[in-house]
């Protein structure tokens, strides 16, 4: 499994929006996750069914906290400085194709198969 944190889905449109399905070409597939700390202290990731967008609102995914996608099946290996395309389909802005560009982790501790995904803008105007 991989995990893409893009920089921010933004939201340009006056409606709430809802990011609902994501797929790429590279997995088998993507689910999206959110990470929160539990009663017990511990971190834990859970599969939502969308991540929700206020009108002019700006979601950011970020390592070790909030939302991500999992990339799951990878079908190849993700390197650093490669790039992959990726659809993502809201509720009401429909598809939109976004090209990921694979970052390595920062930080002290990286993961395997976790991969910063930074830079991307989601939402088109509409
Ligand atoms: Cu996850």
């Amino acid at each position: 499994m991989g995990a893409a944190y893009f920089g921010v889905l933004e939201n340009h449109g006056a409606k709430p929006d809802k990011l609902v399905r994501a797929t790429t070409p590279v997995a088998a597939s993507v689910e999206m996750h959110t990470m929160a700390v539990d009663p017990h202290g511990v971190m834990r990731m859970r599969e939502v069914d969308g991540i929700a967008i206020a009108p002019g609102g700006v979601v950011r995914m970020r390592p070790g906290m909030g939302y991500h996608l999992m990339l799951v099946g990878l079908k190849q290996p993700l390197k650093p400085g490669e790039s992959f395309p990726m659809s993502l389909q809201f509720e009401h802005a429909g598809n939109v194709d976004v090209t990921v560009v694979v970052q390595a982790m920062g930080g002290a501790a990286p993961m395997s198969g976790m991969l910063g995904m930074p830079g991307m803008s989601g939402m088109p105007k509409h």
